[in-house]
């Protein structure tokens, strides 16, 4: 029960948010709450090793990464799977933490992995702390990127 007046979210200020950008159609800012109302949340019970403090167990919840890069439509023809394999996402955390991933390992035709942007961890909404990259198919943490500002997609120019 929220007292009257209260409201019903946190202060836009205590909310973080992600820029989906690159080479797709329509770049977009996402919070935490808007990656949660707009997609399905996928449920992914994880564990990793981290090289400076052994394994990790976690409990993620969130849209697929996939999902949210489509709905910015990346530049590629979307029935072709050769153009597809040509794109690379890379997500950045605030720190500056960054990773790449071939748009292959996510696609439904490719690797498939169930790759989320995380909007819960441990039953925590990560409203403040920004959404989190979780990486199922990986042995080790370091692809967990945490405090997400940036997820951008792009192709790789070729040989021009
Ligand atoms: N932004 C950011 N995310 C990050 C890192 C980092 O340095 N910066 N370290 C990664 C590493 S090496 C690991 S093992 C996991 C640790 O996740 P945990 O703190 O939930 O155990 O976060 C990953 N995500
Ligand atoms: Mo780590």
């Amino acid at each position: 029960m929220s007292r009257p007046g209260a409201p019903h979210r946190a202060p836009a200020t205590q909310l973080a948010s992600l820029a989906v950008l690159g080479d797709v159609g329509r770049p977009a800012t996402l919070t935490v709450p808007d990656l949660r109302d707009g997609w399905k949340q996928h449920r992914a019970e994880v564990v990793f090793d981290c090289a400076t403090s052994g394994p990790q167990h976690h409990v993620f919840e969130g849209p697929l990464l996939r999902e949210v890069a489509l709905a910015s439509y990346p530049l590629f023809d979307t029935r072709r799977r050769k153009d597809r394999s040509r794109f690379a996402l890379a997500v950045s955390g605030g720190d500056g933490h960054h990773t790449v991933l071939a748009w292959a390992e996510i696609d439904a035709d490719f690797g498939d992995a169930p790759v989320l942007l995380a909007t819960r961890l441990d039953d925590e909404d990560l409203d403040a702390a920004g959404s989190q990259l979780v990486v199922p198919v990986d042995r080790c943490g370091a692809r967990y990127i945490g405090a997400i500002t940036r997820v951008w997609v792009g192709a790789w120019p070729g040989a021009r």
